[in-house]
């Protein structure tokens, strides 16, 4: 069952929406018992791990209401502007649903996975000399005059969808947790969350509503800074964003729930994305290991016995070349094909 089904009362859909759905969302929460270590003093930390929804990214759950929803208006067609991610999840959903899709995206700051999705799913991809900023304020326009529909997430359905990600880590741990840590670009999904954790506390499935802990990369902050950054630039290239489109809502978050915003540098973030996948098993994509960077980063906050949640937005295997490029592990090349060879560099 897809998340629409799965909590349609939640949801704005009624018997006359068509339900364009790749049965997304019930992904895992993911103990994170190497990461917990590293904090001690009874703290328990939980992976999202939402990498696995049917395009490999969290955008999944925003794009099969934005699109059904879409589709329910009849339009026949939807643009994004994305650093990949958007770009995947909305081709392949309009692809189930009928309609064209167009994406325009930074030429060259795309990881190669998302593209060859995009592609794949049969989307029109418009690379544009220019960064993901940019990307977004022409689709805007785009929208605003022609009969295509914009699936970012300013597009109200997207948020919606996403807030059943919250839902779902309150239905496995039986409450919110005490801190959600998150990776912010445009601060759609940190607004989702919190969206969801609210609405699960105003009727009583939740007890509290959790501390949300927002983290960008260092050279890419402008929620952290306070204001746009022009020329942002990280090797998370999928939150290489320096003017957030949700950015007073995110404002808000931050503030209603007494949390905080802080920026995590790339090597920081890439010691999390080895810690992920050489101790956790886990393999996500650069952006998404921001979350646990930015919670080793707080560790000495979180108050004891706490249970942390970090989301792990994207799947790893959309980014190979991030992974070869910062893998520590032994990779013997150019070795001759006979036993002797391959015992001795075993180390026998
Ligand atoms: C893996 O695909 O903006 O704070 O165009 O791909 O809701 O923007 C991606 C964002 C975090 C940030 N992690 O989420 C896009 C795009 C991953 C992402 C984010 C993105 P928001």
């Amino acid at each position: 069952m897809g998340l629409i089904e799965a909590y349609r009362p939640w949801l704005p859909v009624s018997d006359k929406t068509p339900v364009i759905s790749l049965m997304e969302g019930n992904t895992p929460l993911v103990p994170a018992p190497a990461v917990a270590a590293r904090i001690g003093r009874g703290v328990r930390v939980y992976l999202k791990v939402d990498g696995l929804n049917p395009t490999g990214s969290f955008k999944d759950r925003g794009m099969t209401m934005a699109v059904s929803k879409a589709r329910e208006a009849g339009s026949e067609a939807v643009i994004c502007a994305s650093t990949g991610n958007t770009s995947a999840a909305a081709a392949a959903y309009a692809c189930r649903g009928g309609m064209r899709a167009f994406v325009l995206i930074p030429d060259g700051y795309v990881a190669l996975g998302k593209l060859a999705q995009a592609l794949l799913y049969g989307a029109e991809v418009l690379a544009i000399k220019a960064n993901f900023d940019r990307a977004l304020a022409i689709v805007r326009e785009v929208a605003e005059t022609y009969p295509v529909t914009l699936v970012n997430s300013l597009n109200p359905y997207r948020l919606e969808g996403q807030k059943t990600a919250a839902f779902e880590v309150v239905d496995v741990l039986g409450d919110a947790p005490d801190w959600l840590c998150i990776p912010m670009g445009n601060a759609g999904n940190i607004s989702a969350y919190w969206m969801g954790f609210q609405a699960y506390k105003a009727m009583g499935r939740a007890r509290r509503l959790p501390t949300m802990k927002g983290f960008q990369a260092s050279g890419s902050a402008p929620l952290v800074l306070g204001h746009t950054v022009e020329q942002p630039d990280t090797i998370a290239t999928a939150i290489r964003i320096g003017n957030p489109a949700n950015r007073e809502k995110a404002v808000r978050v931050r503030k209603e729930s007494g949390g905080s915003f802080d920026a995590v540098s790339d090597k920081e973030i890439i010691e999390a994305y080895r810690i992920l996948g050489g101790e956790e098993g886990v393999f996500c994509e650069p952006a998404s290991a921001a979350s646990v960077a930015g919670l080793l980063k707080h560790r000495e906050q979180v108050p004891s016995g706490a249970t942390v949640v970090c989301v792990l937005t994207g799947n790893g295997l959309k980014d190979p070349s991030s992974a070869i490029d910062h893998s520590q592990a032994a990779f013997h090349q150019d070795l001759d094909a006979d036993l002797a060879t391959v015992a001795r560099t075993m180390g026998f």
